[in-house]
């Protein structure tokens, strides 16, 4: 009976949220439905995402792909064939734009695709304001690299009134944070601030299952996750650090080295296996690639949430207060002591 209740318990995405959601009584659902709507932006790049190679491979790209009608609300999303292709990475945008302000549960939208910050429409404002990058790495969409969408949470004090300041809050305010990954199958991970857990698309359901409950990154790594090809930019610490993983004192292996240049991929790998991923800061980039809001932040959270850590070259990540929306910051994040080791090489630094 054991094997039957796992088949038939399904442990969806949905059901997970509303008994996280039963343990605020004082709750009234909104995380729950505003959830369902980024669950929804999910699953349509998923198969959008699919779709683009098929549409591609078979030489349909430019003239016929499957894109949301602009004028149909998106939750009644009308396929219309015939349509010019648009780029995976403005339709995801439009995708997840549409989800979240029809969703009523958001009033400000920051997404990487868009100069400005969206306010949403007073009818429709609720409590939260969503950070996201739609199509993370969309670049690798050709070569069939894995991608993703990456979000953060924050709840707005005065969401009927919203200002700027409200999306400009340090990571550790964020109340939830995630990514979609878009690769050999569908993976959702997220933390709502008690853990992290996965869920993969089942793709005959339509639905999310529970497939990696209770993610914890291994407390120390074997494999470091940077691009070599920056290497005589890189301040003294970064560089220190990535000679010890390659020739470490006596008696330890070198570490391995595995970059994707997909962030979400890189993420996933070293959340799961354990390790670091740099994008320091270098003489060409002071602040670094990856952006503070819809990069840093929400990979820096769930790795805190999983029990590792993620660090600036001056600070923990999550206490940093971003001043614009695109802001860029350098990023060290992974196992909790490979972590430490590069702390201990930017304070040694500060020290002399
Ligand atoms: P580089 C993809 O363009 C991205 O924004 C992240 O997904 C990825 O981690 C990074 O840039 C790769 O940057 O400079 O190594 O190609």
């Amino acid at each position: 009976h054991a094997a039957d209740a796992l088949r038939t318990d399904l442990m969806t995405i949905t059901r997970y949220v509303l008994n996280e959601q039963s343990k605020h009584p004082e709750s009234r659902g909104d995380f729950t439905i505003l959830l369902s709507h980024i669950v929804l932006g999910c699953k349509f790049v998923c198969s959008s995402v699919n779709k683009a190679g098929l549409a591609k491979l078979i030489g349909l790209a430019g003239e016929t792909n499957v894109q949301a009608k602009k004028e149909e609300p998106i939750t009644w999303v009308v396929y219309s064939v015939g349509e010019e292709q648009k780029k995976l990475d403005v339709l995801s945008n439009d995708v997840f734009v549409k989800a979240l302000v029809s969703s009523g549960r958001t009033c400000i939208l920051v997404s990487e695709e868009d100069e400005e910050a969206t306010f949403v429409e007073p009818a429709l404002r609720g409590r939260y304001c969503v950070v996201f990058d739609p199509l993370d790495g969309s670049s690798n969409i050709d070569c069939g690299v894995s991608i993703g969408t990456i979000f953060g949470i924050y709840m707005v004090k005065d969401f009927t009134e919203p200002t700027l300041d409200q999306a400009l809050q340090p990571g550790k305010n964020m109340v939830a944070a995630g990514y979609c990954m878009y690769g050999s199958s569908c993976t959702l991970v997220l933390s709502t601030g008690s853990g992290v857990n996965g869920f993969t698309l089942d793709p005959s359901l339509g639905e999310f299952i529970l497939t990696h409950p209770d993610i914890k990154i291994p407390k120390k790594g074997k494999i470091y996750s940077v691009n070599e090809g920056n290497a005589k930019n890189w301040d003294g610490p970064t560089a220190k650090y990535v000679e010890n993983c390659k020739f470490p004192k006596e008696g330890s292996s070198p570490k391995s080295l595995r970059y994707i240049g997909s962030m979400v991929a890189d993420v996933h790998r070293t959340l799961l296996y354990g390790g670091i991923f740099l994008y320091p800061a270098d003489k060409k980039s002071p602040s670094g690639k990856l952006r503070v809001l819809y990069e840093v932040f929400p990979m820096s959270f769930l790795m805190e949430q999983a029990g590792g850590q993620a660090f600036t070259g001056k600070e923990r990540a999550l206490d940093l207060v971003p001043k614009k929306i695109h802001e860029r910051s350098p990023i060290f994040l992974g196992s909790y002591d490979d972590v430490e080791e590069i702390k201990a090489l930017y304070a040694a630094e500060a020290k002399n």
